[in-house]
């Protein structure tokens, strides 16, 4: 590793802390995609390297999982060393590739040292009320006898065998993220994240507002509450749906029907109940419900599109303004009774009018409001009437925090007959992870190492009594939901990391990873920050872990579709660097196309990215050659690019700053354009980000000591570009108004932008209609206004 790639805690240069999301360490060894990812971002962390700035830019292994346990099964080799294998193996492929990590502060979540941690953590959210047992559905497959991960369940079948897989209900840990919701939202106000991905946090969690309102049940003492987020349409419920598992039907099995639809649905998962498209199914529960709006008695339905999960587990259906309820009342034969003005010519013949616009009408006291002042007033008359209040719902589930796998973090808990469950004390973690003779989960659906006597049997930490360990294991989102944390301090033995240094280096400054992982992951990570920020073992004055969030794009095979093996289109990084060398294939990945696009491989782009490489190199040496002299840069050409690249990366348009690099080139080739040392250097420095070997090889050709990647971004002599610059006419209706300096090349929008600010113009746009803006580059900008 060279010195520059290593951070320097608490350094006075101001810190940068650039994480990319680490990879899980399989055994077909670094997709190209993530090699892209990798490289897209080092390209980035080089850059801010080379502007002065203290980067922090981290690397390891999420390697604990189910594809390592699969084969360790299959194979009867142990994960711990096919987990070796693989990462030595990634690692390699990494630095083949010219990535620059700091690598004395590599992790691995399977670590002992790390998950003691991952543990502690764990403890932490037990002893905090957040963590507990509960009664939760696992997918069992009957045939294999064992639980499945949702990964290992497609369209209901058992990934291994294919047998329709059951819910099966086993006490697991779960994890009240929940409490956490609103701060969830809330805290994204103190991020940059890009739309998409808070887009993808707030619609993850879920938030609705409305109400709750209750429901008397004709001939008992019973309420039957509902959540609705439409409180305005009560008059419009002409009956009521609750879920299977509703503790009404429990008393309404003598109904007929009743017994034989709950056996029909039960088995269906969450997902698949709440799908809209699905054909709607239910079944008469034999009760009523009196309408505290209309006061008409309405029939109470079960359908399994009522989740249990969800609100109350119950809704007032109002078929004649949401879609679900709609489809159920036409095929049961359900009145429709409209509450809000339909508008003229909708007929009910396939869809309810959600009406959010409209106004209220059949509604007694709420007649004639609009749906938005109709909301609070039925919501106030409730109240005062003791029926009903305002209430929100959030869609996110607590988190199971159970998995049935050997291949995983132990949960650090014991039960005790006596004491309950009981954490492992503090000095006696990590709970390590023992050797079994088989990885599969047992019959009964526990974990493997509910087979091992030796090591469930412990005692109790309160009372010294016999104990059960749990043998559950953590998910995976366990160990990756804090490690951004662990590279602060990646060896200390007294804490997850030491506070001081946490000081310095958070919060993350750009964070880079999949779409996939704009949920989850990285609602699962912020969780466990502001918990532990709750919790003071964080530092205060961060009250989120990451400032900037981005996606990155995915790469498919030549022929446009996904790389896969059977397709035979995969691209593999060590053939890739074997035959064109780091640099180019670097460059090539760069060239792509934009960073978060879906990009197809393309052999002829890469021969000729090649040819630039080899160019640039060849350009370079000859002009060394000629013995240039000044360590001034000299040429506008130069300087542009200077200018040009550096917005490009700092911006992650890591194309667009390739093909300027090529311009640049084509421009200096063809024009015979002297050039000093200084030129020279400077176009060592800006292609060292892209093609780090062969700018430090430019570097020695000129002599110049060290390595070109510790080296200052070169400054823009703005005096060179100014004496380069040309003056643009600027007209409205063809009348010259006005004249602006710009660099020549400066995007059509910004001149244009620019143009528009020029005083003497903007009079003559004030308050008239603009048609078109027709743009001559570099000469003129013509306003056509009404
Ligand atoms: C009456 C109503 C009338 C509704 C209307 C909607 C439109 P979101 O936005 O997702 O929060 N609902 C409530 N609990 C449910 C459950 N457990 N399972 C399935 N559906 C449930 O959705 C809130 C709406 O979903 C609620 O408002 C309720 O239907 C339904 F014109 O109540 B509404
Ligand atoms: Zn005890």
């Amino acid at each position: 590793m060279e010195a520059y790639q290593r951070a320097v805690d608490f350094d006075p240069r101001e810190k940068k802390y650039i994480l990319v999301e680490f990879p899980y360490p399989s055994g077909a060894g670094l997709h190209i995609g993530i090699a892209f990812n990798f490289i897209g971002v080092d390209v980035y962390a080089r850059y801010q390297r080379m502007l002065g700035y203290n980067v922090l830019f981290p690397m390891g292994w999420d390697a604990f999982g189910l594809p390592t346990e699969n084969y360790a099964i299959r194979t009867g080799r142990k994960p711990q060393v096919v987990t070796r294998e693989n990462t030595d193996n990634f690692r390699r492929q990494i630095k083949a590739m010219e990535m620059s990590f700091d690598w004395s502060r590599e992790i691995d979540t399977t670590d002992p040292a790390y998950y003691r941690w991952t543990q502690w953590i764990f403890i932490q959210l037990f002893k905090h009320g957040l963590a507990y047992k509960k009664e939760m559905p696992i997918n069992w497959c009957p045939k294999d006898k064992v639980g499945l991960a949702n990964e290992e369940v497609i369209d209901g079948r058992c990934e291994r065998c294919g047998t329709e897989t059951v819910r099966r209900m086993i006490n697991q840990w779960v994890v009240r993220i929940t409490d956490y919701a609103d701060r969830l939202i809330d805290g994204l106000q103190s991020t940059q994240f890009i739309d998409k991905v808070r887009a993808a946090q707030i619609n993850w969690v879920g938030r609705s507002e409305g109400a709750n309102i209750r429901f008397p049940v004709e001939g008992s003492e019973d309420t039957l509450e509902v959540f609705t987020t439409r409180p305005d349409t009560l008059w419009g419920a002409t009956f009521m749906v609750i879920a299977p598992e509703h503790p009404l039907v429990e008393r309404q099995k003598h109904v007929p029907g009743v017994v034989d639809y709950l056996k029909n649905t039960l088995k269906k998962s969450d997902m698949e109940r709440a799908e809209l498209a699905r054909e709607k199914t239910g079944v008469f529960s034999g009760l009523y419900a009196r309408n505290p709006g209309s006061g008409e008695l309405i029939p109470i339905w079960i359908s399994d599109f009522v989740l249990m999960s969800y609100g109350t587990g119950a809704v007032m259906a109002v078929p004649a303004h949401d879609q679900r309820d709609f489809d159920f009342a036409s095929k049961y034969q359900l009145p429709i009774q409209p509450v809000v003005a339909v508008p003229q010519g909708w007929d009910y013949d396939s869809a309810a009018y959600e009406g959010l616009e409209g106004t209220l009408v059949n509604s007694a006291l709420i007649d004639g409001l609009a749906v938005k002042d109709a909301i609070p007033a039925v919501v106030d008359w409730l109240s005062s009437h003791g029926r009903g209040e305002p209430a929100v719902s959030y869609h996110l589930r607590e988190w199971i925090f159970s998995r049935q796998h050997y291949w995983g973090e132990p949960i650090p808990m014991v039960e005790c007959a006596r004491c309950g469950w009981q954490p492992v004390p503090d000095d006696q973690l990590p709970v390590l992870l023992p050797e079994v003779e088989r990885y599969q989960p047992t019959d009964t659906g526990e974990s493997p190492l509910a087979n091992i006597a030796e090591w469930v049997e412990t005692t109790c930490p309160i009372c010294g009594g016999a104990a059960r360990r749990e043998t559950d294991t953590m998910p995976n989102w366990a160990g990756s939901d804090w490690y951004f944390l662990r590279y602060i301090d990646p060896h200390n033995d007294r804490a997850f990391a030491d506070m001081e240094k946490m000081r310095y280096w958070l919060p993350v400054d750009t964070y880079v990873g999949g779409d996939e992982h704009n949920t989850l992951h990285l609602l699962y990570s912020r969780f466990i920050y502001q918990f532990l920020h709750d919790l003071g073992y964080v530092p205060k004055e961060y009250p989120e872990p990451y400032i900037r969030r981005f996606s990155h794009g995915v790469i498919l095979g030549e022929d446009g579709m996904r790389m896969s093996k059977s397709r035979g289109n995969v691209i593999l990084p060590d053939e890739l660097v074997e035959r064109y060398g780091a640099d180019a294939s670097r460059l090539y990945l760069m060239f792509m196309g934009p960073f978060d696009a879906t990009l197809a491989w393309s052999e002829r782009t890469l021969m000729g990215v090649k040819r630039f490489h080899d160019r640039f190199e060849a350009f370079f040496k000859t002009r060394v050659l000629l013995a240039p002299v000044g360590e001034r840069s000299i040429s506008p050409v130069v300087n542009r690019l200077i200018r040009q690249v550096g917005g490009d990366i700092a911006a992650f348009k890591f194309n667009t700053a390739v093909a300027k690099m090529m311009e640049a080139l084509n421009t200096l080739q063809g024009n015979e354009l002297p050039l000093s040392r200084g030129d020279l250097r400077c176009l060592a420095q800006v292609i060292a980000p892209f093609a780090p070997l062969l700018a430090q090889r430019c570097w020695e050709m000129l002599g110049l000591p060290g390595s070109v990647h510790a080296s200052r971004w070169p400054e823009v002599d703005e005096a060179l570009l100014a004496q380069q610059s040309v003056t643009i006419s600027i007209m409205v209706n063809g009348k010259l108004r006005g004249t602006l300096e710009i660099d020549p090349d400066t995007p059509q929008e910004e001149v244009i932008a620019q143009a528009r600010q020029v005083e003497s113009v903007s009079r003559f746009l004030k308050d008239r209609g603009e048609k078109k803006v027709v743009y001559v580059p570099n000469r003129t900008v013509n306003f056509v206004v009404s």
